[in-house]
């Protein structure tokens, strides 16, 4: 493969890339930051992304350079308040290397944190403010937008790869999981009776973010309010409580995402109400009712599809998300598993 530092000049930078260096957990892309002529201050973000999740890197590229630009003709500081798509000097949004790999390449925004939990209710508020602040930065955005993973949020879909999952049995974990597969089952029909609120429109869609997890957002360090999301791979159109769900699912863990210890696990309601709080501060007014009823069950759909999907892995012998154990899909699952029961006896 082509040196880390030469794949990054190949973007037009504002001097040489002296230094490229790892960055985040995240499940899916490679994350690095990039460094300028001998200045150890990372000015850029490089990321390699998956093209086996991602098919169609140029599409996505593009769907982010619109919807940020887009998002820059509304904002006081255009460069902090959203990313700035950084082109290659051929004038493409990624660079596709001779091994096949599809890099990209942003600004690096100094100044910023960002968290894998919500530590108070406080940043649970600013969560949730700012999604809301996204979603209406982004709600006068017209456009189409591509598809970039089809059915992603799409709890039929996704029923649909789960009982294929299940007939292959790829890695022959099937019949050790009877238990966890009745976790899927049993709620079946609720999910998606829920689900066809979308197909049938009674739930509208929008422009939306789809990986909402608080990791993919950045918080001003000098205040610790929020400044922007970050990680819009997924941008695409669909209902709003996807977001607000994926969103619920991260800040009000008690615990963390593959908690091996089912007993730190929970859903805080301190948590979900300073979000939900948040959220509404900005986007009540343009909540259609059947988007207000459902924001807290919104959290329930998409922890249930968290489940599914790591389990689902999990059955498919770990080809989706990046794993660090063996067993981490399953512990994932199990983990979601709790969350999930915690806000089902929360919110029934
Ligand atoms: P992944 O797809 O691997 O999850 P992200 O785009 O979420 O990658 O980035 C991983 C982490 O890198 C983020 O959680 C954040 O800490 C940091 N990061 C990403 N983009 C920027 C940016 N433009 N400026 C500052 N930090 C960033
Ligand atoms: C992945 O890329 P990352 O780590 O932000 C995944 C999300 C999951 C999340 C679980 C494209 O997000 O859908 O909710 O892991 N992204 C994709 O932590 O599948
Ligand atoms: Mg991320």
């Amino acid at each position: 493969m082509e040196s880390l530092c030469k794949i990054a000049a190949r973007f037009v930078l504002d001097g040489e890339a002296t230094e490229v260096k790892p960055l985040g957990e995240g499940f899916i892309n490679d994350t690095y930051t990039v460094a300028l002529d001998g200045n150890p201050a990372p000015r850029y973000i490089l990321q390699r992304k998956n093209h086996h999740i991602f098919p169609d890197v140029p599409a996505m590229m593009d769907n982010i350079d619109r919807v940020t630009r887009h998002i820059k003709t509304k904002v006081a500081d255009p460069l902090r308040e959203t990313l700035t798509v950084i082109p290659t000097r051929d004038g493409a949004l990624c660079y596709h290397d001779p091994d096949g790999n599809w890099w990209a390449m942003t600004l690096f925004i100094p100044g910023t944190r960002s968290y894998v939990r919500a530590d108070t209710p406080e940043m649970a508020f600013q969560g949730g403010k700012g999604l809301g602040q996204f979603h209406r930065l982004v709600s006068d955005f017209h456009e189409p937008l591509a598809e970039i993973i089809p059915g992603f949020h799409n709890l039929r879909w996704r029923f649909r790869q789960w009982d294929e999952a299940l007939r292959r049995d790829a890695a022959g974990r099937v019949k050790d999981l009877a238990e966890e597969i009745s976790w899927i089952e049993s709620r079946r029909d609720r999910i998606l009776a829920f689900h066809a609120l979308t197909e049938d429109g009674t739930l509208p869609r929008r422009v939306t973010h789809n990986d909402t997890k608080i990791s993919n957002f950045l918080f001003n360090e000098s205040d610790g309010s929020l400044l922007c999301a970050i990680d819009l791979d997924t941008l695409m159109s669909a209902t709003l409580l996807n977001d607000v769900g994926d969103a619920l699912r991260s800040y009000t863990n008690t615990g963390e995402e593959d908690d091996r210890d089912l007993s730190r696990v929970s859903m805080s309601e301190e948590m979900l109400h300073a979000y939900l709080d948040g959220y509404r501060s900005e986007m009540d007014p343009f909540l259609t009712p059947a988007e207000r009823d459902n924001l807290a069950f919104s959290g329930i759909y998409i922890t249930f599809e968290q489940l599914l999907r790591f389990l689902m892995d999990y059955i498919d012998g770990d080809t989706y998300y990046k794993i660090k154990y063996p067993e981490h899909n399953l512990i994932r699952a199990r983990a979601q598993h709790h969350l999930l029961r915690s806000m089902e006896s929360s919110l029934r």
